[in-house]
């Protein structure tokens, strides 16, 4: 397996090539996204990971257990509402005594972010990938930073409030539409752009379901796709269970993502994970 990791001295090359994001994909299998949360609210695992030494021990376990990205938030996206705040200060606060020790490891490190202050310094400490949770549509700037530093951007989608009318693959469509004119405004390489249906974000259960189900639709775009269905909440409504106990579902999610043409898989779980995408694809191509 060769995966692209960054040594020292080339980390800085190697974040301004215009092909990383491609190399990585060129492994031909499912990317695995390990979720490091450095914040006290995350949905799932808040709090477990505030602790700078905690926060390092797991990203070191993500990698043995066989992540090829990790992704580090230090404010809670909040999928299912009751968003704090979280100021670039505090943001930078949580990540400066981790992220630099998660980019030593070797593996890229995705910064997710909405905000362009935080984004300029995570990807200056090392950071390869941008993740932004709305698209390149909350902060202006974003954009711009990504395009200066030629680096690869996860567009999310997302919206304010649910609105169970709506045909939520449309509003999808709409939405990347929107984002990747903000992109290609800034100057960002169309290879350096994942979509991600933001499974959770602004959408009913039934639309996160939905979101899954037509993922092959989205291959319109010709861009890679990342899903993240890990312990999101549709899956209580499927089969209830609390965040921690929604493996399963994530895993069912997670493959028929990847069947429907998910290139990129975010996990909090990577070992499941692996293993899951492992024996699909061995079945996947048996005789
Ligand atoms: N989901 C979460 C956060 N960031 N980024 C992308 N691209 N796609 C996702 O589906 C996604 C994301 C929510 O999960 P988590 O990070 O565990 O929760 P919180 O935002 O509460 O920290």
């Amino acid at each position: 397996m060769t995966l692209v990791r960054p040594v020292a001295g080339s980390a800085r090359d190697e974040k301004k090539s215009p092909d990383r994001l491609a190399r990585l994909l060129a492994l031909g299998r499912p990317i695995v996204m390990g979720v490091l949360n450095v914040t006290p609210d995350s949905f799932s695992d808040g709090g477990r990971f505030l602790d700078p030494k905690t926060a390092i021990d797991q990203a070191r376990r993500m990698i043995a257990e066989g992540a090829d990205v990790l992704d580090i938030g230090a404010e809670s996206t909040r999928p299912y509402g009751g968003a704090v705040a979280v100021s670039i200060a505090e943001e930078m606060r949580r990540l400066a005594p981790v992220l630099p020790a998660v980019v030593a490891l070797g593996v890229p490190v995705s910064i997710d972010t909405m905000k362009a202050e935080v984004a300029a310094w995570a990807l200056a400490a090392g950071a390869a990938i941008v993740n932004d949770v709305w698209g390149l549509q909350r902060d202006s700037e974003l954009a711009r930073v990504v395009a200066q530093h030629a680096v690869p951007v996860i567009i999310m989608h997302n919206r304010e409030a649910a609105d169970p009318s709506i045909d939520i693959i449309a509003d999808i469509c709409a939405f990347f539409s929107r984002s990747l004119d903000i992109a290609a405004r800034a100057g960002i390489a169309r290879q350096n752009i994942v979509l991600d249906p933001g499974i959770g974000f602004g959408k009913t259960p039934e639309q996160s379901l939905t979101a899954i189900a037509r993922l092959p639709e989205l291959k319109s775009f010709g861009l890679p796709l990342l899903v993240g269905a890990s312990r999101k909440r549709f899956i209580d409504t499927v089969s209830p269970a609390p965040p921690d106990q929604r493996l399963g579902g994530s895993i069912a999610a997670h493959l028929l993502a990847v069947a429907g043409g998910a290139a990129i898989i975010r996990t909090h779980d990577v070992a499941e994970t692996a293993q899951a995408l492992r024996v699909a694809a061995a079945i996947g191509s048996a005789r």
